[in-house]
């Protein structure tokens, strides 16, 4: 059950372009992809280090997640992503730990991976998604 590596580093932000603008020319990473996804209300850009991405969002809707998560805390880590082989069975055995989940079923994420979250409240103060990548 153990993940493979951080997928990625979640960050919310009130402007992706300057966002974007500041990892490309600091780090000299390059944004290889600028992604909608309307369900969760935010536009996402990614940034890849070895194997693992930043990702960028930013909400697309001020009832969204990201949104709110800015209005209470700022802009900052927004969740830490682990890849995994079976996002269903690590619910399956998270819900049997007593740890809170946002999703009892995995759902399409960003990058058409396969993607649950874990409630912060549950897991030390971080927003947890797992991620199956399906590699
Ligand atoms: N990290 C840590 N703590 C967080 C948090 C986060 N990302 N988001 C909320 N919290 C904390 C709040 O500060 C608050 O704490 P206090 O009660 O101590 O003040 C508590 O959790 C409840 O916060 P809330 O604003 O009332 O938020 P909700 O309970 O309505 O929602 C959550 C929180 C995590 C269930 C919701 O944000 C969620 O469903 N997240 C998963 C989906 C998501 O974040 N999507 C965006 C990214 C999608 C992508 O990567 O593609």
């Amino acid at each position: 059950m153990k993940p493979s590596h951080i997928e990625h580093i979640g960050i919310a932000v009130s402007n992706l372009e300057e966002a974007v603008s500041y990892y490309e020319s600091f780090f000299d990473l390059k944004c290889y992809k600028i992604e909608e996804v309307a369900d969760q209300k935010v536009r996402t850009a990614f940034l890849k280090i070895g194997e693992t991405k930043i990702e960028l969002l930013e909400s697309t809707d001020p009832e969204g997640p990201v949104a709110k998560f800015i209005e209470k805390r700022g802009e900052g880590i927004h969740h830490i992503a682990f890849a995994v082989e079976n996002v269903e069975a690590h619910l399956k055995n998270a819900e049997a730990k007593g740890i809170r989940l946002v999703d009892s079923v995995p759902r399409k994420g960003a990058e058409g991976l396969s993607i649950a979250f874990l409630h912060p409240k549950s897991t030390f103060g971080v927003l947890t998604e797992l991620c199956e990548s399906g590699s």
